[in-house]
């Protein structure tokens, strides 16, 4: 099977990955080529940071890999969190206080419209593919359901009535902005 490095140090990104891939590909962690060490992400945007972390292993570890980037666009408060969405709250990236600024940076404004952003890069052999998913939401005034992570508990897809956290990982795959990008991924390797 061929193996792929993914360059993330978050383990719910390669467990929604690993699903949606369904056993295409052997993915290798961080861990497993023993990148320990924090990588840089230093960015103005998504794709730019998705693209510096799979450089910075494709240069120090010579592995082909794929890294992905997201973030939380919130129209009201300009496009905030964004780049900054997992140390939002404060540097130690924790979930509950990202949602708590938030909610009350958003206070009872009405427009609640907001969309997530994944890019994934991918460097093979030198050479460098992004693929990017999309999808709109709104942010909910209270956290609904306990499943998935970061944000979920409090966006609402279009046109759905559950949270991404009141949904299976599965449902929540089949339209997210990971589910999108990771579709185009799957895809494109599948086509090498
Ligand atoms: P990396 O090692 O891949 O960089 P990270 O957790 O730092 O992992 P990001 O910078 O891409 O990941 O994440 C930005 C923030 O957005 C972070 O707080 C996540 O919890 C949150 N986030 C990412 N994907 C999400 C999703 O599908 N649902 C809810 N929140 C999500």
């Amino acid at each position: 099977m061929n193996q792929l490095v993914f360059a993330t140090a978050n383990k719910n990104k390669v467990l929604e990955i690993q699903k949606i891939m369904d056993g295409h590909y052997k993915f290798l962690s961080l861990m497993d080529i023993g990148c320990l060490e924090e990588i840089p992400e230093t960015q103005q945007t998504i794709k730019g940071n998705a693209l510096q972390k799979a450089r910075y292993v494709y240069e120090n570890y010579g592995k082909n890999c794929f890294s992905e980037d997201t973030g939380l666009i919130i129209d009201a408060l300009n496009g905030a969190p964004g780049v900054y969405s997992a140390r939002y709250g404060g540097p130690e990236k924790d979930a509950n206080a990202n949602i708590d600024k938030v909610l009350r940076e958003l206070g009872a404004t009405e427009n609640r419209n907001a969309h997530f952003k994944t890019v994934i890069a991918l460097i093979l052999d030198g050479k460098e593919y992004t693929f990017e998913g999309i999808v709109n939401g709104t942010i909910l005034k209270n956290r609904r359901g306990s499943f998935g992570f970061g944000y979920d508990p409090v966006f609402l897809p279009l046109g759905k009535f559950k949270s991404f956290a009141e949904m299976s990982s599965e449902d929540k795959n089949k339209i997210s902005h990971r589910g999108i990008a990771t579709d185009k991924l799957k895809s494109f390797l599948l086509n090498l």
